[in-house]
């Protein structure tokens, strides 16, 4: 009897503990724009626009004004996140059709693993662009395999590719949502497939056109040309103006569930990328055209979850990392008033480049970490990546993180403000392979044969036949080549990124 006693209280004692220490873990929600530029945000220049709500978690954590994220495109970066290696190391891992494999290794550790052997609960909602199942070709009718619940979620509500792309619905955990089957799904990016609309044969049923040359004119979804073509799921289709709120509804609904245990939450905003259609409360708002609206719904979304987690108590324990997957665009594909209506606006703020480029603006993006009552706030110069976040949770949560390359770094003393000591080198790929190395104040891009404009969204790439090096100390936005004058750093640089590239 007195054993039973004894072991009874034991196991008391070990569950309070378990309990004591799982509450001292912090919740981390992960918050990641769509092609946000470094001067989006009014907390970072922006003065066109007005963020209150993310000036708001800049002002009470870490605003980082070198934080970058590994390419100047969606898939790649997001490749980076997930799993704390450069995304050039691997072929396929380029912007994904909508109906692409599953491109993140299964049977590796990747950042949800971590927070899961750390005891968290892990969610994603929003924009997925990693592939689905093993092959394209796939049924979109039964249960999917290959979903991020297959890659270290426990819960996912998520859109396959991009909101520009087919099909045009949500997938929950392994299930189209709301799809009708007596009107099952097809989706094929070579050949157009059923009797849908697309938007190159009936371009009056569009409600929002098509820019010249771009492309997105085929299956018309909610008045919008997309890219590739689908058949079937019209229940399932989404509508753009409500993407926004059906994100935000899974987020707080994951949160509200989670908000006992540590929980780990992507939640992965489709904002400002194309098509944007912003909900009718958002249109018109910004006076800078459907871009700037979707940029205010962007901090809407943002305050919504901070009000979420003050409702349950919940603010003081979780942190909040808020950045974007890449650099702004203008014309990415619709006339939505993103040029003509720009009225001064900077997105890239002083840096050259944009999305798709080598130049600074591809990958530098606004970054902030907030933890309310735990972070000293600040502003810090630190260089830091967004591969760094596997390596940064690991160190933070105790658990161990073993990749093929030792690509991720632990920054977590500078992600939460103690110290300023960033990475000394990072590198940054444009579209393709185009690489380039950040060495503290200096940067070089490997000469390469690519356009040095695209010519469709008016930006320049930082592709050229010649080597370029940049003293971004003295020149942030990249006007003087330097590299006939220092060849010495040329070669230096260029040796330093080869030992990278043949690690
Ligand atoms: C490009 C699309 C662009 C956008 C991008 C992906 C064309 C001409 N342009 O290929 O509209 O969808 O892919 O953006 O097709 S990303 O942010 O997901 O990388
Ligand atoms: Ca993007």
């Amino acid at each position: 009897m007195k054993k039973t006693l004894q072991t009874l209280l034991i196991i008391t004692i070990g569950l309070f503990i378990q309990a004591f220490s799982a509450q001292q873990k912090p919740n981390v929600i992960f918050i990641l724009a769509d092609d946000l530029g470094y001067g989006d945000l009014s907390c970072y220049g922006a003065t066109k626009l007005y963020t209150p709500n993310i000036d708001k978690l800049a002002k009470q954590g870490v605003k980082f004004t070198n934080a970058h994220t590994t390419s100047a495109t969606c898939t790649p970066s997001r490749y980076a996140i997930i799993t704390g290696q450069y995304p050039w190391r691997k072929s396929g891992t380029g912007v994904l059709p909508g109906n692409a494999a599953l491109i993140i290794p299964e049977d590796k550790p990747n950042l949800p693993k971590i927070f899961k052997d750390a005891g968290y609960n892990t969610g994603i909602v929003g924009k997925w662009h990693l592939g689905i199942g093993d092959a394209v070709d796939k049924d979109w009718n039964s249960k999917l395999v290959g979903t991020p619940n297959d890659v270290g979620f426990d819960y996912s509500y998520i859109f396959p590719a991009t909101a520009d792309r087919v099909p045009t619905v949500f997938v929950e955990d392994h299930h189209v949502v709301g799809l009708n089957p007596e009107d099952p799904i097809q989706v094929d990016y070579k050949k157009k497939v059923g009797n849908d609309p697309t938007g190159l044969e009936n371009p009056e049923l569009l409600k929002m056109k098509a820019s010249p040359n771009h492309g997105h004119n085929n299956t018309i979804v909610n008045g919008i040309g997309r890219i590739g073509y689908m058949s079937g799921g019209h229940t399932a289709r989404w509508t753009d103006e409500e993407v926004p709120f059906t994100f935000l509804y899974k987020a707080n609904e994951f949160i509200e569930k989670n908000k006992e245990e540590p929980f780990f939450l992507f939640y992965a905003l489709t904002e400002p990328h194309v098509p944007r259609m912003p909900s009718t409360m958002f249109k018109g708002k910004s006076g800078l055209g459907f871009r700037g609206d979707a940029i205010l719904q962007v901090d809407w979304a943002v305050g919504e979850i901070m009000k979420q987690l003050q409702y349950l108590g919940i603010s003081e324990n979780t942190i909040i990392v808020f950045s974007s997957d890449n650099g702004p665009v203008l014309d990415d594909g619709y006339v939505d008033g993103a040029v003509t209506e720009l009225n001064g606006h900077t997105p890239w703020g002083a840096l050259r480049g944009g999305k798709y480029s080598t130049f600074e603006a591809g990958t530098r993006v606004p970054t902030i970490v907030s933890w309310p009552g735990t972070i000293k706030p600040k502003v810090s110069n630190a260089l830091v990546s967004q591969v760094d976040m596997a390596g940064s949770f690991a160190k933070l949560l105790g658990v161990a993180f073993q990749s093929d390359y030792e690509d991720s770094m632990d920054l977590s003393d500078v992600l939460l403000g103690k110290s300023n000591r960033g990475r000394t080198y990072i590198v940054e790929q444009g579209t393709g392979s185009r690489l380039a190395i950040r060495d503290k104040n200096w940067k070089y891009i490997e000469p390469n044969n690519g356009p040095e404009m695209n010519k469709l969204t008016n930006i320049e790439l930082g592709n050229l036949a010649k080597p370029q090096l940049y003293n971004l100390k003295e020149d942030a936005g990249e006007t003087i080549n330097l590299a006939d004058s220092n060849q010495k750093k040329v070669k230096e640089l260029k040796s330093k990124l080869e030992a990278i590239k043949n690690k």
